[in-house]
């Protein structure tokens, strides 16, 4: 028996997972059966168009008729849109994969969290957070888990972008904060903060973000609307930026580690470049995104960095693909994610990154964001 797939979103994570879907049959031969079954937006034409570009069977504007009738339910769309309807579909049972940030507010997220608590065990919830599926993050989770790097002392993640250092770049729903909920810490920080969760968070390792200290900055105020707007300023309509366009924060962990983190959208030259480095009383590594085939180790007694190139077939999801070498990119983590998701659905049990694990980032954003306001350190709740 097939599994029906209702997506609501198709621009570029709608396209990013509809990718991994058709990959699935090809690659991971034990994946359930999927259909493309129903592609969810508000425009009909635009979503026909869509529809047929990714492969699905129909269409429908209206996500309340659909969550009912289909086996998952993903939810693609912008942050303000993850809340309801992940947490109707939910309710009706339905297994629910949301794109991160969880939701533009903690209230929000907790609610969600909520609701996929009540949903049980047996109706995974997840929160798409791609870069745990990379292979070398992985390797790199083995690597501290199997204790060799001794005890954690300092973990730095920043994730640099540039796609705003031109104050004409146009004004998008990312820049709004009833839409976006926050700026480049939402959107970016929630990736490096549930990577740093995933590597160091278990009890033996750093354990839990314990406090945060934060500082948020927008350098831009306003920004053009795409097409000059509706007319009535010439055509030179703006709108105002309320998130931040970078953060900076210190992080302690309860084995008392320093976490360094930070991200911008005006790191003039860096695309997509995210980066963690771990150090331990043994030993320390380092991942760069650009470099998404490797990862550095340096271990006890060495005098620098070993770089192993994890591409071997017994390294994490390398054997579904190619040769030894034959390196993977940005795409084939949606394929992995896609794969254990829906394996979850397929088998009725928990998936994670869950909603706990998304509302868990989104208490350290939270006090990240509350701390830059109060101008004080901000102890996360739990
Ligand atoms: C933003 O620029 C963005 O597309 C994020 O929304 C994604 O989560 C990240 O993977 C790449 O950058």
């Amino acid at each position: 028996m097939s599994l029906d797939v209702g997506v609501l979103g198709y621009r570029f994570m709608g396209k990013a997972h509809a990718n991994a879907m058709a990959r699935l049959p090809m690659f991971f031969p034990d994946a359930p059966e999927i259909e493309r079954s129903v592609l969810v937006g508000r425009d009909e034409d635009s979503l026909r168009e869509a529809a047929d570009q990714l492969g699905f069977d129909s269409v429908s504007t209206d996500w309340e008729a659909v969550i009912d009738n289909v086996d998952a339910f993903y939810n693609l769309g912008p942050n303000h849109v993850h809340p309801e309807p992940s947490i109707a579909a939910l309710e009706s049972g339905t297994p629910v994969f949301c794109e991160k940030p969880l939701a533009p507010t903690l209230e929000d997220a907790e609610r969600m969290a909520e609701a996929a608590a009540d949903a049980g065990e047996s109706v995974p919830a997840g929160t798409a957070f791609n870069y745990r599926f990379v292979p070398a993050i992985q390797y790199a989770k083995g690597v501290l888990e199997s204790g060799e790097l001794g005890e954690i002392r300092h973990v730095r993640g920043s994730y640099l972008q540039d796609w705003l250092v031109d104050p004409e770049a146009a004004w998008s729903w990312r820049n709004d904060a009833e839409m976006a909920g926050a700026g480049a810490l939402g959107d970016l920080g929630s990736h490096t903060v549930d990577l740093v969760r995933f590597l160091v968070g278990d009890d033996d390792l750093a354990g839990d973000i314990e406090r945060a200290s934060g500082h948020l900055q927008t350098f831009v105020d306003e920004r053009p609307v795409e097409g000059g707007g509706d007319g009535d300023d010439d055509g030179n309509e703006t709108r105002p930026v309320t998130v931040d366009d970078a953060y900076a924060a210190h992080l302690e962990f309860e084995n008392g580690a320093m976490g360094t983190l930070e991200a911008t959208r005006y790191a003039t030259g860096h695309k997509n470049d995210h980066t963690i480095e771990i150090h331990g009383s043994k030993g320390s590594l380092r991942f760069s995104l650009e470099r998404l085939n490797e990862l550095e180790v340096l271990r006890e007694g060495d005098r620098g960095y070993e770089t192993i190139l994890v591409t071997d077939e017994d390294d994490p999801y390398v054997d579904h693909w190619w040769p030894p070498g034959h390196v993977l990119g940005w795409e084939h983590t949606f394929v992995h994610e896609n794969y254990e998701f829906l394996s979850a659905v397929a088998e009725g049990r928990e998936f994670s990154p869950s909603f706990a694990d998304g509302l868990a980032a989104q208490r350290v954003l939270t006090a990240i964001q509350e701390s830059d306001e109060r101008g004080e350190w901000v102890t996360i709740g739990q």
